[in-house]
């Protein structure tokens, strides 16, 4: 097989977040957050399920590193649960919980694995929720800045790569527009608030962590999704470029440019945030690199009660398994197989916002696998990383500045709304015992790597 090739420097890793796959969601004095108690309500996850125990790895994360040595993985990013280190989200410190990332990281610059740090994967604290509504008010931005302050107070002489935020989009949208994750509010008023505040915790994050450790790589680490119109009349084609603005560039253009995107901006006006004077400065303060997120492309048509909105989760989370139609491949999640999507990402970035420093910081697949005499076959996962590993390639022999590719993810976790039913993992987890198997797509990535040292 022929492998595609990559800078010698390349990072190779797979990703994953607390919530996730910790569990110990009330040990050693870890607060609640937002998706404890979000997972906890009846109705909001798939068979009731939560990430109470998940994939255990606040007691044994180091069967999980011995994997990623073993396989050849050179980074591993993973989150910080915020409520584990600051129970109320401020003030008081909870020290096991900052002992318990120090292990974590060092078990990982052990074997060898450099660690990227996430800082916010969603998993806001109950108290601030409480207090503040999360993001929806400004304050929780400072909070966020003070928890960042600490963590890398704590674990910035041995991590060097840091993320602010995780899909400020997927919080903003999912948590308060259309209720699927956690807080599960549907309020249009809020949603450009939340977005916005995210922004702001990120650009004063940015500032906090780089005054602790100037050599600090840092970066934000946004989804990004080509939009197209679903036909090709002029109304929908109009929604697209609003769409568009909606999931992608709102954010993109922020912390690149310092300004949100017209016709976007102005058409919402009804729902703006208060952005005060040096909001957009402190938003933009300048970052080392982007983090990108990459699944699947999404179609938008004209609606008469927005020009827009056709959200695909909300329209494919009723997929049962993967399925063929019109003869192209979506996966377990409802997604469409879109691998010239990554190229077409990873140019528009190239050319849009001055080449910057990449890390493609999530792509990944979740399919039924196949769990036949302790071995688990998975080949259109495998399928789906040849063709868009190949794809970055391409886009670096174009001129993209990526310098890192993590799967998501290492091991199959809790995915959020569906649960424990969707599989993204390079390692199948038996839930019930917490043992792992390499997918035959994990030993694919592994001769991946192997391929580069020749
Ligand atoms: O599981 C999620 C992850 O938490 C954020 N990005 C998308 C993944 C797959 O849905």
């Amino acid at each position: 097989m022929i492998y595609p090739q990559f800078p010698l420097d390349f990072y190779f890793g797979t990703a994953t977040s607390a919530y996730q796959i910790e569990g110990a969601w009330d040990e050693e004095g870890k607060g609640p957050s937002i998706w404890d108690t979000f997972a906890h309500t009846p109705g909001k996850i798939h068979a009731g399920e939560t990430g109470d125990i998940a994939c255990n790895t606040y007691h044994d994360y180091q069967t999980d590193i011995d994997i990623m040595a073993k396989l050849g993985l050179n980074a591993y990013r993973f989150s910080v649960a915020w409520t584990r280190v600051l129970p109320q989200g401020k003030g008081a410190i909870n020290q096991k919980g900052l002992d318990y990332y120090n292990r974590l990281v060092d078990a990982l610059l052990d074997k060898g694995i450099t660690p990227f740090l996430t800082l916010f994967h969603w998993d806001m604290p109950q108290a601030l929720q409480d207090k503040f509504g999360g993001f929806a008010r400004r304050e929780t931005a400072g909070y966020f800045a003070d928890y960042a302050e600490l963590v890398v107070k704590s674990l910035g002489d041995r991590v060097k790569h840091w993320i602010t935020l995780n899909e400020p989009w997927e919080h903003a949208a999912l948590g308060y527009l259309l209720g699927e994750h956690a807080p599960g509010k549907r309020n249009p008023w809020t949603y450009l608030k939340v977005a916005h505040h995210q922004l702001l915790g990120h650009g004063l994050a940015v500032q906090r962590i780089k005054s602790q450790y100037p050599d600090a790589q840092v970066g934000i680490t946004l989804s990004l999704m080509p939009i197209f119109p679903e036909t090709s009349s002029e109304k929908d084609r109009e929604a697209a470029i609003i769409g568009d603005q909606f999931m992608n560039s709102f954010f993109l253009d922020a912390v690149f440019k310092g300004k949100y995107p017209e016709p976007l901006w102005s058409r919402t006006k009804f729902f703006h945030p208060k952005v005060l004077p040096g909001d957009m400065e402190t938003i933009s303060h300048p970052f080392d690199f982007l983090g990108v997120n990459y699944y699947s492309r999404a179609f938008f048509h004209h609606a008469w009660y927005v020009p827009f909105l056709k959200i695909w989760s909300a329209a494919n989370l009723s997929a049962e398994k993967e399925f063929v139609k019109d003869g192209v491949q979506y996966t377990s999640m409802g997604w469409e197989v879109y691998p010239r999507g990554m190229y077409d990402v990873l140019m528009l970035i190239k050319n849009e916002y001055d080449n910057p420093l990449i890390y493609i910081t999530e792509n990944g697949a979740a399919y039924t696998d196949i769990v036949e005499n302790s071995h688990v076959h998975d080949p259109l996962r495998q399928k789906y990383l040849e063709q868009h590993t190949a794809e970055v390639a391409k886009a670096i022999r174009d001129g993209a500045n990526v310098k890192g590719y993590f799967i998501w993810t290492l091991i199959d976790n809790f995915e959020w709304a569906t649960g424990f039913s969707k599989r993204f993992g390079l390692v199948y987890v038996d839930y019930a015992t917490q043992e792992r198997i390499i997918k035959d797509s994990g030993y694919w990535v592994r001769e991946l790597i192997k391929s580069q040292e020749n």
